[in-house]
């Protein structure tokens, strides 16, 4: 494979000749002079090709000129010419003037979607929507933003995890799992990676991650719901509370977001218009009751008293923190028991509350954590509490019964962070490919 020049590197290049690769973005063929626009994965260039004409001035039908005269939209080519630097060309100072055209792939010409279209056609088109400069942004970053990640967990002696998605109980609640026949008996796709990566921690592992799917069979339509998704998840020993756990998480999403910054902050300026700011730490941290107080002074009653923040609430806690603190990020903690999961620690006297946290970001709930029981008496006595059956989670108490260190942990949405630090509307948008109650495909 001869090493192929990108075209975001061609500026760089002095005069001369240049091959190039990449699919036609657009084709302007007039009479005296022809003009390609191509793109590849990196940026555009303009391409020239002026016509030759007989010694009577009448255009003559050579190559490259009717082999660009046949080039549809989206038709991969490689080419070679001659690079030029010259700074009128609005498309970045440069030009190349064509030699030769070699088309690897003729597209259809009429393109399915166009910039306007829908994001529910987009969806089906995913892989023309991809090719918008906009769209390969969002991965690039996604990209620098688990690197960064990444590499604070190695540096930090973490272990990466790849635990199974097939299971043979639930991992968070009954409601919204999938069901998978497997052989004779039956299988549920995990819905987070919970109970081994706490197995983790009693097998002695003190620190751990995984990137990975997590599936939950969740009808709704909401823009920051998806029947499967990338789930980041990190759980440490020896935490005193889920104090331990936030500053984790804080340190993590400062190391994601000055990665994201140095690497595409001014791309992310130019074509989002937004301006990436690193999260100062510590976050501001405020329990859950004390959240709904002040969204309720601001005008806003969460629904129900004993409910989850809804996401008005959250919008509104979130204006708060942003106009008291300067900040984008908050810590909601210590929800009450009875709406979070059973393997939660509860607070030592005062059993209504839990060691736990929502990390919200930009107005959107982006992770949970919390702090975990690990003492299998207590841990019995909460699936007791919450009326679940002790038997299918046998496997898990066992991880408990011969030695379990103190431990915590996180579980954040990867496409929510995207979508919320791009200003983006849906997790659809940031998502490679969206999974959602109706969509299989492609
Ligand atoms: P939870 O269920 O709150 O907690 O999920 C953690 C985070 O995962 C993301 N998320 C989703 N993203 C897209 N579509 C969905 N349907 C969806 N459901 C959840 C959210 C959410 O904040 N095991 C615990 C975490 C832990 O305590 O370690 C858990 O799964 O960003």
């Amino acid at each position: 494979m001869t090493e192929r020049v990108l075209i975001k590197n061609l500026a760089a290049l002095e005069d001369g000749p240049v091959t190039v690769s990449g699919w036609v973005d657009t084709v302007r063929d007039q009479k005296k002079v022809q003009f390609v626009v191509l793109r590849d994965e990196s940026g555009a260039v303009q391409l020239v090709n002026p016509r030759t004409t007989d010694a009577d001035g009448v255009v003559v039908a050579d190559e490259p000129a009717t082999t660009i005269s046949g080039l549809s939209q989206g038709s991969f080519i490689t080419i070679t010419g001659e690079l030029k630097h010259d700074e009128r060309v609005k498309l970045g100072g440069i030009e190349v003037k064509l030699a030769s055209i070699e088309v690897l792939s003729h597209a259809i010409p009429e393109t399915p979607i166009a910039p306007d279209s829908s994001l529910d056609k987009r969806m089906d088109w995913r892989f023309l929507d991809l090719r918008n400069p906009k769209q390969n942004l969002i991965f690039r970053i996604q990209t620098t933003f688990e690197h960064a990640l990444r590499t604070y967990w190695i540096d930090n002696d973490f272990i990466e995890l790849h635990t199974p998605k097939l299971m043979a109980s639930a991992s968070e609640s009954r409601a919204e799992l999938f069901e998978v026949e497997y052989f004779d008996t039956k299988a549920y796709l995990a819905q987070s990676p919970q109970f081994f990566k706490q197995m983790a921690q009693s097998a002695g592992f003190g620190k751990i991650f995984e990137v990975g799917p997590a599936f939950r069979a969740d009808p709704s339509f909401t823009s920051r719901h998806a029947t499967e998704f990338t789930s980041i998840d990190s759980e440490i020993s020896w935490i005193d509370s889920h104090e331990d756990v936030m500053k984790l998480h804080e340190d993590l999403m400062v190391a994601g977001f000055t990665a994201v910054k140095a690497k595409h902050g001014d791309e992310i300026k130019a074509l989002f218009d937004v301006e990436i700011a690193v999260p100062t730490t510590p976050f501001p941290r405020i329990p859950l009751a004390e959240a709904k107080q002040i969204v309720k002074e601001r005008g806003y009653e969460v629904p129900r008293d004993d409910d989850d923040m809804d996401p008005e609430g959250e919008r509104q806690i979130a204006a708060y923190v942003k106009e008291t603190y300067g900040h984008e990020f908050v810590f909601l903690t210590d929800y009450a028991s009875s709406i979070r999961p059973f393997y939660h620690m509860r607070h030592e006297g005062d059993s209504s509350l839990t060691n736990s946290y929502d990390l919200i970001f930009n107005g959107t709930e982006i992770s949970t954590g919390a702090q975990r029981e690990h003492r299998v008496d207590v841990l019995i006595e909460q699936m007791k509490d919450k009326g679940m059956e002790q038997e299918e989670l046998e496997f898990y108490l066992d991880f408990f019964r011969y030695g379990a260190p103190s431990h915590g942990g996180f579980g954040m949405g990867l496409a929510r962070v995207l979508m919320l630090m791009l200003h983006q509307t849906s997790i659809r948008e940031v998502t490679y490919l969206f999974r959602g109650p109706t969509r299989l495909l492609p």
